[in-house]
């Protein structure tokens, strides 16, 4: 099929959605090559090395599905995987299928090009100082919804004279705190994951608290094995039912309201989910993300386990949030509040004393200068859109994709952009992605758009470019499910708030699991909402 291009697809990143893309492509008989930025496999895996990352959705379920042999075969160690372990199990897939040949590592992609004349791809790109040209017809971004790390700017932050680290940039040696007074600055989840193994390190540990944030215990440990035998029993039956449910994770379903019960019974059923651990909390009721006083019942539970856990009241005061749960990605945590309660952990809380500057030896915030001699940046991601911003991406007549987006992202089902032929998103915005179990929805779009583009070339179809109709469409229908939501509600990632100066749009879609439905449906009207030429 790659007539005079080099690839037939050329693929940008090498995590999970790189690695799938590669696997489904070759199954179809297309010549693809992956570019990846970092000097090995993994994406997220590969650059959040912080203590204590690891992820949050089971084992079992966040890993790929493609090959019954490889579920069946490899053996997870504990009930959320840590870093590590993810790791090498991407490393395992990549050696296992012979993938690794197609991936061209320590290579960043610059820029690429719709060439109309070709009715392809020209993707620029750099390694070690080298300049390069590829071609292809076909260009998948698996750039990452979480890829990009956001630093901000924070004043005086070249004079400081320590190591300043980011999670998502993390140092391969690993960072040893002991003896050290350490300064983290955010409590995302991956602040909630690394505060607690810092704290036992560090001589002090200074938190600097933008926004306080809920976070459910993960009452990690290791698997138990007759539950791993139960699943691998019939892994097809536990993946299908998981896909069915509302963020395509197996976390148990209730119909039932809490508008519906007295407080008894909502304080019995949130206990019990306390028990159980886990983001499945946020599912402890069918009306908590749609329903604000019902959201607020389950907040107020939160905030009283944290009462209970931090002893001294004032500290327990600041960590409580006061937005509505789940409206910014719920956390998942071990002894995060608890740690607290250390003599060497204070708590500043950056609402009431903002931070003015970093100094040579420390960081002074609400006038007070806190000494410390690193600091750790948990300060997120430019999600969604960051990775892809990157890029000089063009499409047709030259128009710049940031150019496009400059008001929010616009896609049709997260997966292409009107004016961007031959070009396909894995996890756009606007599609479920960072709202579901990322794994299989990054599995549904490698083999949605390898099916695709087997289907254009079994027909001879050069180009696939997204109808403006269909695109408008679309992003009415993203904004219309989530404006009833308790998501929109309060400064998140989700809406491009960390981020000064980006657009305030709501980029994920809060449609699964119906938007697989939907997809498949588009494909079997002969991509219906696409133009085939
Ligand atoms: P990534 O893993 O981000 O990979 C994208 C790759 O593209 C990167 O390696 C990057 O270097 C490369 N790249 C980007 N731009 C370029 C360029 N211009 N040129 C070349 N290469 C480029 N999701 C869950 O569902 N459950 C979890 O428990 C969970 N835990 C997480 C924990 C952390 C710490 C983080 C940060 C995210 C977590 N996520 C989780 C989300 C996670 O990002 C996804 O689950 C998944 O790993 C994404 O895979 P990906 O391949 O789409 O993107
Ligand atoms: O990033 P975040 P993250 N001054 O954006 C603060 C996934 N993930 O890396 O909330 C002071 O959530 C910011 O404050 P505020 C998961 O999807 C999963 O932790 O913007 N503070 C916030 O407290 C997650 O949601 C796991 O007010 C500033 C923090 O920094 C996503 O990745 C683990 C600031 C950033 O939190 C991102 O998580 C890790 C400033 N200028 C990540 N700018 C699992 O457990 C930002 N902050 C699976």
């Amino acid at each position: 099929m790659a007539e005079n291009f080099d690839l037939d697809v050329a693929v940008v990143g090498a995590g999970f959605g790189g690695v799938a893309m590669l696997y489904q492509l070759r199954e179809r008989g297309l010549r693809a090559r992956a570019f990846e930025a970092g000097s090995g496999v993994g994406g997220t895996w590969f650059w959040n090395r912080y203590p204590g990352a690891r992820c949050d959705i089971e084992s079992l379920e966040y890993s790929y599905q493609f090959s019954d042999e490889l579920q069946q075969e490899w053996e997870w160690s504990e009930r959320y995987a840590t870093q590590p372990e993810i790791l090498s199990y991407v490393e395992h897939v990549v050696e296992r299928f012979g993938l690794g040949g197609d991936i061209q590592l320590n290579t960043r992609v610059t820029a690429a090009h719709y060439d109309e004349a070709t009715r392809g791809w020209r993707i620029e790109t750099e390694r070690d100082g080298d300049h390069e040209t590829t071609t292809a017809r076909f260009c998948v971004m698996a750039t990452g919804c979480l890829s990009s790390a956001n630093e901000p700017d924070f004043p005086g932050k070249e004079t400081f004279s320590g190591p300043v680290y980011h999670t998502g940039r993390w140092p391969h040696e690993g960072v040893d705190f002991t003896g050290k007074r350490v300064a983290v600055i955010g409590t995302g989840s991956s602040g909630i994951q690394s505060i607690p193994l810092i704290a036992e390190q560090a001589r002090h540990l200074t938190v600097f608290q933008r926004t306080p944030n809920y976070s459910i215990p993960a009452y990690n440990g290791p698997l138990d094995p007759e539950h791993v035998r139960e699943v691998k029993s019939d892994y097809e039956s536990f993946r299908a039912y998981n896909a069915q449910q509302p963020f395509g994770a197996g976390f148990p379903p209730n119909e039932v309201l809490a508008a519906e019960v007295d407080e008894t019974e909502r304080e019995r059923v949130y206990e019990e989910r306390w028990k159980v651990g886990g983001l499945g909390f946020i599912t402890a009721f069918g009306d908590l993300i749609d329903d604000e006083a019902s959201n607020a019942t389950a907040a107020e539970f939160v905030r009283n386990k944290i009462r209970a856990i931090v002893t001294d009241p004032e500290t327990a005061e600041k960590l409580m949030p006061k937005t509505l749960i789940g409206c910014k990605r719920l956390c998942v945590d071990t002894d995060y509040y608890a740690t607290y309660n250390r003599d060497n952990v204070s708590l500043v809380s950056v609402l009431e004393e903002p931070i003015e500057t970093f100094t040579p030896t420390g960081i002074v915030a609400g006038g007070v200068e806190h000494p410390v001699d690193c600091i750790v940046l948990a300060t997120g991601f430019d999600a969604m859109t960051g990775a892809v911003s990157r890029i000089d991406i063009r499409g047709r007549d030259g128009l710049p994709l940031g150019e496009k987006w400059s008001a929010g992202p616009r896609t049709y089902l997260g997966i292409g952009s009107e004016g961007f032929p031959n070009l396909f998103l894995v996890t756009g915005p606007g599609s479920p992605s960072v709202l579901s179990n990322m794994v299989p929805s990054i599995e549904q779009h490698a083999r949605w758009i390898s099916d695709c583009i087997a289907h254009l070339r079994e027909r001879k179809v050069d180009t696939i470019e997204v109808e403006r109709e269909a695109e408008d469409a679309w992003v009415e229908h993203v904004n219309e499910v989530a404006a009833p939501t308790v998501y929109p509600s309060c400064n998140s990632w989700y809406l491009g708030a960390n981020v000064p100066g980006k657009p305030r749009v709501f980029m994920p879609y809060i449609g699964f699991p119906t938007y697989v439905e939907k997809c498949d449906e588009v494909a079997r009207n002969g991509y219906e909402g696409f133009e085939l030429r």
